[in-house]
């Protein structure tokens, strides 16, 4: 197993374009690898609707959870799409794991709706940071480009009106993820 990667190991894009900004920017990373060595509050799973493990970035998550996350998942009762549920994160670095339940193809609402039930949880477990896969982007076949767009305007209209959270990580798994989170989050910082 390798070691946690620690949030301030991990730059903010603020301070990647070299500025001191204080909006969404100085909060938000993009961060190129396994969500399961990130030691953040929570990071999210992206579910189905049994809640009960699977393949893609759930699988790594139960893996390295170990099964105790199952046992606790069993007695959630599953979750709606656009929905998400909490549990422990186990033998995790991060403490929680948020359980989203993203939609089937490109389904814009459904897609928000899960990153906002998600930081709606955070937030009313007191948690200050939050990292999040790229939701329905794999066996879900949402095209990556439209789920990134979705997923950085839900983040950012939650940020900009709640300031509970302190950091929130996207955590890309490929190098295509990594680029259109960078070229999407870098021209917004005009205004922040
Ligand atoms: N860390 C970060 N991201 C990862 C990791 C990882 N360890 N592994 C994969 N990804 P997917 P979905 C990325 O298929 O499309 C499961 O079976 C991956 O590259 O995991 O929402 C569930 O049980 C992709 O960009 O989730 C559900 O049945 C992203 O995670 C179903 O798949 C999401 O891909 C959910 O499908």
């Amino acid at each position: 197993m390798h070691s946690p990667v620690l949030l301030s190991e991990i730059p903010t894009v603020a301070t990647c374009l070299g500025r001191t900004a204080s909006g969404f920017l100085s909060k938000v990373s993009v961060y190129h690898g396994d969500i399961t060595q990130l030691k953040v509050d929570a990071i999210v799973n992206a579910a189905d609707e049994a809640v009960l493990g699977g393949g893609g970035v759930d699988g790594a998550i139960h893996r390295a959870a170990g099964p105790a996350l199952l046992e606790e998942c069993r007695l959630l009762g599953g979750c709606a799409t656009g929905q998400a549920k909490i549990t422990k994160g186990y033998q995790l670095p991060a403490k929680y794991v948020i359980h989203a339940v993203g939609p089937v193809g490109e389904k814009p609402v459904l897609l928000a709706r899960a990153y906002t039930a998600s930081l709606e949880l955070a937030r009313a477990h007191g948690l200050k940071s939050i990292a999040f896969p790229c939701i329905s982007t794999g066996v879900f076949g949402y095209p990556p480009k439209a789920a990134c767009h979705v997923a950085v305007d839900a983040v950012k209209a939650w940020m900009d009106r709640d300031d509970a959270l302190v950091r929130v990580v996207f955590c890309v798994f490929n190098t295509k993820s990594q680029s259109l989170y960078n070229e999407y989050l870098k021209p917004a910082t005009t205004s922040t």
